[in-house]
């Protein structure tokens, strides 16, 4: 009895003590603090009691784990994990699904339909005593379904009678992660690399851990540790025993690791005068350095793959095509189940056509010619990652070829860390695009899970936004770009609204008028920053290099398409980029449905017209504004609703708590200024070309062209390295 009441006083103790730690945001969605209001409480303390497991591997523990910690935190009762049915609310753990129980609570029908990764989570009777069941068919499935589980508590779902099916859509979810060897990562903005490569593989950093649980509770599973502009160095023995104890400590939370495989490895530390992927020794060198990875780390996923991009070697310096850099790497990998992801992000630096056409003209004619473990990793649009770009019209148009699509969950281009941009509309946005590949509803989404052109191979990347600072990602919201790229990775019909209200309610608060007004601030950040960075389909007008800020009047580089004249084409006639039949003719790489809609003034989306047309300044768009005008009043919207969600921020003030609260504050004012600094910026720019006054209700800029032209950033954070 003593002893009992001891045990319950270190245990309250505990609770108070994990309360009153800052609000840093390392804790990110995974929070877990004691439920506050009685009512909701009483339904979860009436139904669960303790957890019972009839797996027994690593994985399964952690699941246990996960289970006991949460619940015992959310729940105020510890949760413990119990060796049979010991009473009512358990929660059973299993994946048996030849026992009489399991075959009493699902059908076999349920049980079939449930895939390697997916889960089940019913109520149900267990030797007559009420439980929740989660099933799987491995191990892993069971730690998915208690985190699932967990979110429904923190979101304050109603348990009573569950019935909950879960099964991804796309088998490889993916982070990359564009980390260089000494810890800088290019387009980085949350600190240095989480890993320390010299103190490994002796030093493991608590950090490991908790960045594989905060994965595999949005369900990733594999992770690209190194840059794609990548370094022969991560191949050699002394790193692989490195990359080993990281794949270690990733495994039972089913995170595989990935490499970037440098094409000209053979020759940088093999010491071959080639890297030429028809040559038999330089096919041996792979061999053997993927049979010493799979020695070290028998579940190693793959490579991810740069080539005869922006300056990385590949195939094309030994005149070979892609698919024969692609296929010799698989061909090594192939007996091992490895993968090959080969980046369709090529363009030429002498080549005169274009961007936006390139990778298609190059890619295209390959189609079939990809082993069948290969994968095309297609970036959303042709050009790079914009605020807003059309999808990329490779999509539909290599049925034979398994695509998967990567997303920059790091906001490159999107005001880096200090702004707030939620980005799971720009996800769906790609996904939901109907490509007409197949006639009406062949979705990008569809293309890449496999369904549409009946692929088993299937995968999606997120370049990620993780660094070391405290909160992990820089910017707190930036956390809910990594939350909702793993949930849409699993379940692309998962709305941006539905992912964002548990993201709000796990990281911030239940309470309903807060979240609300989070979520508002949410759905339409997107949309602001398109407005006032880049709206009507301008795109690549940001500082060179450094890709911070405006500069719409870069010219006269080394490259044509590094600059902004390129792109937006401003003259006294107008502006945009002529991607029609009179122009660079870009359109016709969509399917003709497509292809006309973007074509046709009248039918081209006004999101994406200075995409594809050359307009006139006075044409009238569907406001009844003219171009000129509406650009002006774009930009000013977009600053507009940064002092809207400013105000609404500040009306949160003693809602949520002190730190989180200081913390988006002070980026919103730095997001202001930078909304500001765009505007201006742009439009005194793009008036040189219209030579219109502003129209009525445009706040004169406080500064010239020439001072915003002047100013400089040489230390902004995330720019590339000179290698
Ligand atoms: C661009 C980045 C550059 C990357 C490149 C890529 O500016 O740093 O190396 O994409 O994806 O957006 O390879």
């Amino acid at each position: 009895m003593l002893m009992n009441k001891f045990i319950k006083f270190l245990f309250v103790s505990a609770l108070l003590i994990h309360q009153t730690r800052p609000e840093d945001g390392y804790r990110l969605w995974l929070r877990y603090d004691l439920i506050s209001d009685k009512n909701v409480l009483k339904q979860y303390t009436e139904n669960i009691n303790y957890i019972f497991c009839e797996a027994n591997s690593e994985t399964s523990s952690i699941a246990v784990n996960e289970l006991r910690d949460g619940l015992t935190g959310l729940l105020g009762k510890a949760i413990v994990n119990k060796s049979g049915i010991k009473g009512n609310g358990a929660i059973v753990l299993t994946k048996n699904d030849n026992s009489n129980f399991t075959k009493s609570v699902f059908t076999k029908e349920e049980l079939t339909n449930t895939n390697d990764d997916g889960f089940i989570i019913k109520t149900a009777f267990y030797k007559g005593k009420k439980a929740i069941v989660i099933y799987s068919k491995k191990d892993i499935g069971l730690l998915y379904g208690a985190f699932h589980l967990l979110k429904l508590i923190q979101t304050h779902k109603n348990i009573e009678k569950l019935n909950v099916h879960s099964s991804p859509k796309i088998q490889l979810r993916l982070l990359n992660h564009w980390d260089n060897l000494d810890r800088t990562i290019e387009r980085g903005y949350a600190g240095f690399s989480i890993w320390d490569w010299h103190k490994l593989p002796d030093y493991i950093d608590p950090r490991y851990i908790d960045y594989a649980r905060a994965n595999a509770s949005i369900g990733i599973n594999g992770t690209v540790l190194t840059n794609v502009n990548s370094n022969s160095a991560v191949l050699t023995h002394q790193y692989l025993t490195k990359v080993k104890a990281l794949a270690d400590i990733f495994r039972p939370y089913g995170i595989k690791v990935y490499l970037t495989a440098r094409f000209s490895a053979p020759i940088e530390i093999g010491g071959l005068n080639t890297a030429d992927p028809l040559n038999n020794e330089v096919r041996n060198w792979w061999k053997e350095k993927v049979r010493e990875i799979f020695n070290l780390i028998p579940d190693f996923g793959g490579f991810l793959v740069k080539a005869n991009s922006e300056g990385q070697p590949g195939p094309n310096d030994y005149g070979r095509n892609h698919n024969d850099g692609a296929n010799m790497l698989a061909e090594a990998l192939m007996p091992y189940g490895g993968h090959v992801m080969w980046r369709a992000f090529v363009y030429s630096n002498d080549n005169p056509e274009d961007r936006a056409k390139q990778a298609y003209n190059e890619f295209k004619p390959l189609d079939g010619k990809f082993l069948r473990n290969v994968l095309l990793q297609v970036k959303n649009g042709a050009i790079d990652f914009q605020p807003r770009e059309p999808f990329h019209p490779l999509f539909g148009a290599m049925p034979n070829t398994n695509l998967m699509t990567e997303f920059q969950i790091t906001q490159e281009y999107l005001g880096q860390a200090t702004s707030l941009v939620y980005l799971a509309p720009l996800f769906k946005e790609c996904l939901d695009s109907d490509t007409y590949s197949q006639g009406k509803g062949s979705t990008v989404a569809k293309v890449i899970d496999g369904s549409l052109e009946k692929h088993s191979v299937t995968g999606i990347a997120g370049v990620a936004n993780i660094g070391n600072d405290r909160n992990w990602t820089g910017h707190i919201f930036g956390q809910a770009n990594w939350f909702a790229f793993g949930k849409l990775a699993w379940d692309y019909d998962l709305t941006p609204e539905e992912i964002a209200d548990d993201w709000i309610r796990m990281t911030f608060t239940n309470d309903i008028k807060t979240k609300n007004k989070i979520l508002s601030i949410m759905l339409s950040s997107r949309e602001t920053v398109v407005n006032y960075m880049t709206p009507l389909g301008l795109h690549h007008i940001m500082g060179w290099d450094h890709h911070y800020g405006p500069a719409p009047w870069i010219k006269d580089k080394p490259r044509a398409d590094w600059t902004s004249v390129y792109y937006h084409k401003a003259d006294n006639i107008g502006l945009g980029f002529d991607r029609t039949k009179t122009g660079s003719n870009a359109v016709s790489q969509y399917h003709p449905e497509v292809a006309d809609m973007f074509s046709l003034l009248q039918t081209c989306p006004e999101k994406y017209l200075l995409w594809f047309h050359h307009v006139s300044w006075d044409y009238k768009l569907k406001s009844g504004k003219t171009l000129w005008e509406e650009l002006c009043f774009k930009y000013n919207e977009g600053n507009k609703s940064i002092e809207e969600t400013i105000n609404k921020w500040e009306s949160l003030r003693n809602k949520i708590d002190q730190e989180r609260f200081n913390h988006v504050k002070m980026l919103l004012k730095i997001q202001q200024k930078e909304a500001k600094w765009w505007r201006n910026a742009c439009i005194l720019y793009f008036q040189t070309f219209s030579k219109q006054p502003f129209p009525d209700g445009f706040e004169t800029p406080n500064e010239t062209l020439e001072f915003y032209h002047s100013l400089r950033f040489p230390y902004a954070p995330g720019i590339r390295p000179t290698w």
